[in-house]
């Protein structure tokens, strides 16, 4: 590419990014496709906007497929802007390889609502997350955060370790059960316990609801027995328009509790800890592989792993001896521009 070319995309972004702060809903939804595809100018547009976010309060929202997450956040959404706030959702849809990028999309639904209610909506693909998905919604997220949607939900299918880490990676996390979630050794299992600070049994209106907040109740007694937070559970039902008032209440104590002795400021350390030690690993490993080994270093070494003339701790312990005498040359080549 040019040099003109370059500097023409870089002025390019520079406005995008600059209307983005701006709140320009296109211009958010433009630079989370390219976090999304990965774009050589993520880093770039990451750095730019970091500065400007840590204002939202993020929500996670987790569960079995089809327990009503969907039904559940579009009603939290309407209350949560009736009391003025902006807000935005960024929906991980497990299934469609296609849902991410469609600016129609994001247009249409844009302005459906934007006269009464002032929310951002963004569908992303768990297929097309470049670099993990819990990075690149936790990246998408915090561009929202700096565009100034002052609250960010996050709705994730709870079926994988990538999906719960998504939710995890909030201030207040939501598990949405239904009566048929199954018994509590399911639930347990599926790491939902762990990670919730509020419990939801929606659709209520069938049999056995009662059953599975009981059984919540149970387990949250023996568990959490000693924590400072004991999540609430509450029965919703979308269907007869019964507890979501109740529920989002239920939100706001949360959040009060965090606004209590550094709660959240240590929940929030403790989660970007937990980011940079992920991104120590993959730079490294990226490193790693970019410069040090080679497919014929490896072939090589596997060679005298097999005819045992060095064991494979030895061999790896050589490639990192390797590695850490290579330092300089890394230096020059690893730049944080
Ligand atoms: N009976 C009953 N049905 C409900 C209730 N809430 C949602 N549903 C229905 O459950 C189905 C799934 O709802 P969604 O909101 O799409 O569920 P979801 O958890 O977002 O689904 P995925 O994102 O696909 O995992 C829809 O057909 C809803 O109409 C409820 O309270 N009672
Ligand atoms: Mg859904």
């Amino acid at each position: 590419m040019s040099q003109k070319n370059r500097r023409k995309i870089m002025v390019d972004i520079d406005t995008l990014i600059e209307k983005s702060l701006q709140g320009e809903k296109l211009a958010t939804a433009r630079l989370i496709s390219m976090v999304e595809r990965g774009d050589q100018q993520t880093p770039y547009i990451l750095e730019k906007m970091y500065p400007h976010s840590g204002n939202a309060y993020y929500i996670g929202m987790t569960g079995p497929p089809g327990a009503g997450k969907s039904t559940i956040v579009n009603k939290l959404v309407k209350l949560f802007c009736k009391s003025s706030y902006r807000v935005g959702v960024i929906a991980v849809d497990p299934s469609s390889p296609f849902s991410g990028g469609a600016l129609l999309g994001d247009r249409i639904r844009m302005n459906a609502k934007s006269q009464t209610y002032d929310y951002f909506f963004r569908s992303m693909s768990a297929g097309r997350a470049m670099g993990g998905l819990s990075r690149t919604t936790k990246e998408a997220s915090r561009i929202l955060d700096a565009s100034g949607r002052q609250i960010v939900i996050i709705e994730t299918v709870g079926v994988g370790q990538s999906e719960l880490d998504v939710a995890k990676a909030t201030d207040t996390v939501l598990v949405i059960l239904t009566p048929e979630s199954g018994d509590h050794i399911q639930i347990m299992k599926a790491g939902l316990l762990e990670i919730a600070d509020i419990f939801v049994v929606n659709k209520s209106d069938r049999p056995g609801a009662e059953n599975i907040a009981h059984s919540v109740r149970g387990m949250l007694d023996r568990r959490h027995a000693r924590l400072q937070w004991r999540p609430h559970v509450f029965m919703t039902s979308t269907l007869m328009n019964k507890g979501i008032n109740e529920l989002h209440e239920g939100i706001w104590t949360h959040h009060r509790y965090l606004q209590q002795n550094g709660n959240l400021e240590k929940r929030r350390k403790f989660q970007i800890k937990e980011e940079l030690q992920q991104r120590i690993e993959t730079e490294l490993s990226d490193i790693l592989w970019q410069h040090i080994i080679d497919d014929e270093k490896i072939e090589q070494l596997v060679a005298e792993v097999w005819l045992h003339k060095i064991s494979p701790l030895n061999a790896a312990r050589k490639i990192v001896a390797e590695w850490l005498g290579k330092g300089k040359i890394i230096q020059k080549t690893f730049s944080t521009k």
